[in-house]
């Protein structure tokens, strides 16, 4: 899978991403001044993002959920911040579709809507803010 998102807030970087049922990796590369180089990398076996693993879906989404003006990569139960570290992991797992957007009006920031692979927590409805992340089964 592959998306463009605005990492610095300024300028467009490509995020490659493969794995979704195991091992997990993205990687964020930057076009600039003609030269193709690595800005990141992030990788479900590193001990920094344990847990990681087997959380992503067939799908990303890119959104400055943080309010930094930077934006971040929602790819399933993960949300990998702006400079490749795990930002959250609601560890519910891997499921099929994702809608990010200001899907509740009524409540200030965005949210996160996935459908997992679940009989006990089918669907989750997350709530992205400036300050905190958090998640609750519906
Ligand atoms: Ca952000
Ligand atoms: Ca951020
Ligand atoms: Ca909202």
């Amino acid at each position: 899978m592959a998306g463009v998102a605005y990492l610095d807030g300024v300028r467009p970087s490509i995020v490659m991403a493969r794995g979704y049922y195991t091992r997990t990796v993205l990687v964020a590369y930057d076009w600039r001044a003609g030269a193709l180089t690595q800005r990141w990398t992030f990788d479900s076996n590193s001990s920094a993002n344990a847990g990681t693993a087997g959380q992503g879906n067939h799908n990303l989404s890119v959104a400055d959920v943080d309010g930094d003006g930077k934006d971040e990569i929602i790819y399933g139960a993960l949300v990998v911040d702006d400079n490749g570290t795990k930002k959250v992991n609601t560890a519910m797992g891997h499921g099929d579709a994702l809608h990010v957007g200001d899907l509740n009006p009524n409540r200030a920031g965005y949210e996160v809507f996935k459908v997992n692979e679940s009989t006990t927590a089918p669907m989750v409805l997350r709530c992205m803010t400036p300050i905190q992340a958090r998640s609750y089964g519906v």
